[in-house]
């Protein structure tokens, strides 16, 4: 009987064995041709992407403390764009404009570069200056990211905290090709962060200002367009109702606070000469650059967690030595280095 049994079960073995073996040998084939890689690298992206939106604690019931502030959040929350105007005086103007200049000085010609990353430069093919460390030549700039108001919209927009990371001082000249860097259209690829462009000079139709779709920075862009962030803004339809477009157009003086998150472009054209210092305010901690401050500034007294300088600070603090440059580039860089960004 039990000898039988034993024969039967070799039997139903022997019966089923093909089949095993092309089961196998599907197995191994689907196995070479997945990239896991990208596969975990797109998982992680959908957690990440989520958990940045997610408040922090103390912002779930957090009220705007004024009517402007107020409003500036819905319109930031709603369109994704909103100019504050009326936050820096004249005087303040003045300084910005006069420390523009300073940074905007003996900047190096990219193409007499030798070095492959030069944080003060100047591209003649595509007409602009930047400095890369805009802090260092402006107390007043520092000071204005600090201000109150613009700091309480962007938080609560945010619904944490917002960081300053990155800043710089940018001036665009006339007569550019449109179509190169971010004078295309496109996302930063940083999940949602405020991006704070401060105007040196009044711009109006006719001249260089960005755009920006609005209600795009709603949209959560999958992990292939975080490493192809260039879309077109046909990428938009079927995600937006309609595809309107804001002009970051104004006054000397005037912020445009917007989550680049959303489509937007800088625009190149013959109209005048675009000043603007851009800052770019997030809660993601695996982004800071090492920019500096200048002497004047007291260090001391930005080291709460109220200030929106202080992850940089601690940054700084914990990398003496890391210079300028981030540790990662980008979202997708860090994305695998899970402990930077949770
Ligand atoms: O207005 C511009 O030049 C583009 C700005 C931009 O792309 C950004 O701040 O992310
Ligand atoms: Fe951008």
């Amino acid at each position: 009987m039990s000898s039988n049994m034993t024969r039967t079960k070799n039997c139903s073995c022997a019966k089923w064995a093909p089949l095993f073996f092309c089961l196998t040998l599907v197995g191994a084939w689907w196995v070479k041709r997945t990239n896991f890689h990208l596969m975990k690298l797109e998982t992680l992206h959908f957690i990440r992407e989520r958990y940045q939106r997610f408040p922090s604690l103390s912002y779930l019931f957090k009220k705007p403390s004024n009517s402007y502030v107020a409003q500036s959040v819905e319109v930031l929350k709603h369109e994704g764009i909103v100019k504050l105007s009326g936050l820096i005086s004249a005087e303040e103007l003045a300084l910005l404009q006069r420390d523009f200049e300073v940074a905007s000085k003996n900047q190096i010609d990219v193409r007499s570069s030798t070095d492959e990353f030069v944080s003060e430069y100047h591209d003649p093919r595509q007409k602009f200056y930047a400095s890369e460390n805009p802090f260092k030549y402006s107390e007043t700039l520092v000071s204005i990211c600090s201000n109150k108001t613009l700091n309480e919209v962007v938080d609560l927009y945010l619904r944490k905290k917002g960081y300053v990371h990155k800043a710089v001082s940018y001036r665009t000249l006339p007569g550019a090709e449109h179509g190169e860097g971010s004078s295309q259209w496109h996302h930063d690829a940083w999940g949602k962060r405020v991006n704070c462009m401060i105007l040196l000079a009044d711009i109006e139709e006719g001249d260089q200002y960005m755009t920006f779709i609005k209600g795009s920075h709603k949209i959560q862009h999958t992990f292939k367009e975080y490493a192809q962030s260039r879309l077109k803004p046909e990428y938009c339809n079927g995600k937006l109702p309609l595809i309107e477009i804001a002009k970051a157009q104004g006054k000397a003086g005037d912020i445009y606070l917007f989550d680049p998150n959303g489509l937007h472009s800088g625009n190149r054209t013959n109209g005048r000469t675009r000043d603007v210092f851009i800052v770019n305010y997030s809660s993601d901690k695996s982004y800071f650059w090492g920019m500096d401050f200048p002497q004047e500034v007291d260090l001391a007294a930005m080291n709460n967690k109220e200030n929106p300088f202080k992850l940089l600070l601690d940054y700084k603090k914990a990398n003496p030595n890391a210079g300028l440059l981030p540790k990662y580039y980008s979202w997708v860089d860090s994305l695998e280095h899970i402990k930077s960004w949770l």
